[in-house]
């Protein structure tokens, strides 16, 4: 199981523009208050929802999730994007090989690489999420205003229970050792483009 997790771990990371350590000090004096929202819609979720709601003040992301409908296990979230890039949600034509899921991987085109995880490793678990969290920095390190207008953004949930056993763990449910057209917990369940909220 550990090894499955890391292995997972590493892949949704991977996703990441890069896993840079070394981390540059804020260096904008970014002291606007900027409001953003999601509704976050299933994609391979059917009838889970969820929002978002964000706030960048000064260099600090505030956030605030809220999901219902998943399904037990693990769910990692995301801010996906890249600047002046396409930064959707995908549709199901997005399911290159036809298997009834859009997975990670798929979606990339659509929403683009992981710039923020919201998720703490795998820890936020159940049915239904709900927290508060504080970001002063993206994944790679750089600072939150690298990230510019949040609207250019998607958030996207994972974790979809795929082989009908009640939980969201097998990183390989077809056991073909590609993770990730089957891959549980790094299945997008739902997906929703961050827009302004004046
Ligand atoms: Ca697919
Ligand atoms: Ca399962
Ligand atoms: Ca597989
Ligand atoms: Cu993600």
């Amino acid at each position: 199981m550990r090894t499955t997790r890391s292995t997972t771990l590493l892949l949704v990371a991977a996703t990441a523009a890069t896993l840079a350590l070394a981390s540059a000090p804020a260096s904008g004096h970014d002291d606007d208050r900027a409001d953003y929202r999601t509704r976050l819609d299933p994609l391979n979720k059917p009838g889970s929802e969820g929002r978002v709601r964000l706030r960048v003040e000064d260099a600090t992301l505030h956030v605030r999730l809220r999901v219902k409908g998943l399904d037990d296990g693990p769910h990692i979230a995301h801010i996906h994007g890249i600047r002046q890039a396409e930064n959707e949600c995908p549709g199901f034509d997005a399911d290159a090989d036809g298997n009834g899921f859009v997975d990670l991987v798929e979606g990339l085109p659509s929403y683009g690489p992981v710039q923020r995880t919201l998720s703490v490793g795998l820890d936020d678990v159940g049915r239904r999420l709900r927290y508060r969290r504080d970001f002063t920095a993206l994944d790679d390190g750089s600072a939150i205003a690298a990230l510019g207008d949040l609207s250019q953004y998607a958030i996207v949930v994972h974790g979809v229970d795929l082989d009908d056993d009640g939980v969201v763990s097998n990183a390989d449910v077809n056991g073909d050792g590609d993770q990730a057209a089957d891959n549980e917990i790094s299945m997008p369940a739902l997906c929703g483009e961050i827009e302004h909220h004046h």
